[in-house]
């Protein structure tokens, strides 16, 4: 076992399920696979429905005594928190990169989203406000303040193990809630880890179950968490299936879901575009995390008068791509997750070839131990089903157009509405693609990709995306309950609407 997993505090076999502290973990176990090379790095034992139901009391007892902590207090623990992880981030960067199989300076990223995210939580306790109005009622007050909401169920996707689960695990805490966080099964190692930094952090200030882990199967831990009445806001991120699933079973409670699903992001390429900028920002949201991320630039809206010389431009710099081991500080693209997923790049190429596309470069399998592939470019049309749909590898499509009105047509025309960019020069162009005749996107970006997304904003997306914020912003009122006060400092009682009452 490596030094720094040791570090971390992980072990051959792990529990995966931690109250307000470690538990068994008798529902069965996972071992965690790493991408780079296939190999087996430690195990991790899940969660059974009665150990669940621990999870969560501890998390609801904590939930009882962290909101009545003043929210600036709150603030001064979770900053506690990025003072371990400064300590840690390279290691925790490196298991992120081991398990995950991003490479090591993107391993690095998700962890400093943390660090960032913890530092604008911080600043964020000491701003939690509300409105204040002016009643129509004389000798009578009207504000609107926010209240803890409760316990928090956080469910996450391998791409981002770590920075998903700080975004919402950090804003939750300064808002006064705690959190059950149940992570994906090929990345639990991630979970693990971070657990083993937060938690004695916590204990130390009397919250042992402010964060709890409860690792399981998606039919026994995920169902029981999304149908739990006593978790008011489910946080999901992963597929549009999953999210359909999550979405309609928390609404069946009238509970409330931040979702963050798919994406199917495009950068609209114009003849103003400033191509020295533009091609970096196109490879490295197509190849970038090998394609895994939800805002990878999965379409290129290119003008019909650039495409020849775009293509070759970027058939050249794919060629130019290092493919290889993750950790190693010259690879700029690491492995896919797993074999499953290797499968189905190669369906989807496939599919865009019998739909009449053409495959211009790459997604061949690189012989090597491990899940290793060559970006791919295909010419396609926007209404092919396969280019309708996520596929969570590195694929870009290039598509054809000839004005505007058109290329935001093709950019809107998918069933997903997460990051969009256009490339131009043109002030014209940019603010049309950004006003309400433009892109439909929860993100939308002029000169820059489609991803890398900074924390200080709030991120998600439309349509099929599923509508839920998170991170900066004020993406914070979701994880509280807001409340409308009015008091009447007079000795009349006025009805409001002018009703006169009398008896
Ligand atoms: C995700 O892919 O799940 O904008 C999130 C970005 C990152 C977040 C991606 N900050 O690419």
């Amino acid at each position: 076992m490596h030094d720094f997993l040791k570090r971390l505090g992980i072990k051959e076999v792990n529990s995966g399920v931690f109250s307000d502290k470690w538990l068994e973990g008798k529902g069965g176990e996972v071992t965690s696979y790493s991408p780079a090379n296939g190999e087996a790095i430690a195990k991790v034992t899940l969660a059974t429905k009665e150990e669940y139901e621990e999870v969560m009391a501890a998390a609801q007892e904590s939930f009882k005594k962290w909101r009545t902590v003043p929210a600036p207090i709150r603030g001064q623990v979770v900053r506690e928190l990025g003072e371990v992880l400064r300590a840690h981030k390279d290691d925790l960067g490196r298991l992120v990169t081991l398990e995950m199989g991003k490479i090591h300076q993107e391993g690095l990223g998700e962890v400093q989203e943390i660090i960032d995210i913890i530092d604008y939580a911080v600043g964020l306790s000491r701003q939690l406000y509300g409105f204040t109005m002016h009643s129509e009622r004389p000798g009578h007050r009207m504000y609107d303040q926010y209240h803890p909401l409760g316990v928090v169920g956080v469910i996450t996707a391998f791409n981002f193990p770590a920075a998903v689960f700080g975004w919402n695990a950090m804003i939750a805490a300064v808002c006064g809630d705690s959190v059950v966080w149940k992570p994906s099964l090929k990345t639990p190692l991630v979970a693990v880890a971070m657990q083993n930094l937060f938690a004695p952090v916590l204990a130390k200030h009397g919250f042992p179950g402010l964060f709890t882990l409860c690792t399981g199967e998606d039919l026994v831990i995920g169902e029981t968490l999304v149908n739990d009445h006593r978790i008011p806001l489910v946080s999901a991120t992963g597929s549009v299936r999953m999210g359909k699933i999550v979405g309609a079973k928390v609404a069946g409670r009238l509970g409330r879901s931040i979702l963050e699903l798919g994406g199917n992001n495009a950068i609209i390429l114009t003849p103003s575009a400033d191509l020295n900028i533009a091609i970096p920002g196109i490879v490295f949201g197509a190849v970038g995390t090998a394609g895994q991320r939800c805002t990878t630039t999965r379409r290129l809206i290119c003008h019909e008068s650039l495409v020849d010389q775009v293509v070759e431009k970027l058939v050249n710099a794919y060629g130019q791509v290092r493919i290889g081991d993750p950790l190693d500080a010259d690879t700029l693209m690491g492995p896919l997750i797993d074999e499953d997923a290797v499968q189905q790049m190669q369906a989807a190429l496939e599919k865009v070839r019998q739909e009449g596309g053409e495959v211009l470069c790459g997604g061949e399998r690189v012989d090597r131990p491990g899940f290793y592939v060559t970006p791919a470019i295909a010419k396609a049309k926007n209404e092919f089903d396969i280019v309708q749909n996520e596929t969570f590898a590195p694929i870009l499509y290039v598509i054809p157009y000839s004005n505007l009105d058109e290329a935001i047509g093709y950019q809107n025309g998918v069933p997903q509405g997460l990051s969009s960019a256009i490339f131009t020069n043109e002030m014209r162009e940019g603010e049309t693609f950004l006003s309400h005749v433009g892109s439909d996107c929860g993100i939308a970006n002029v000169n820059i990709g489609t991803s890398g997304a900074e924390i200080g904003g709030a991120f998600g997306g439309e349509k099929e995306t599923g509508g839920g914020r998170e991170s900066g912003s004020d993406s914070w009122k979701a994880y509280m309950r807001r409340q409308t006060n009015t008091i009447n400092y007079s000795s009349e009682l006025p009805l409001a609407q002018g009703i006169t009452f009398e008896f």
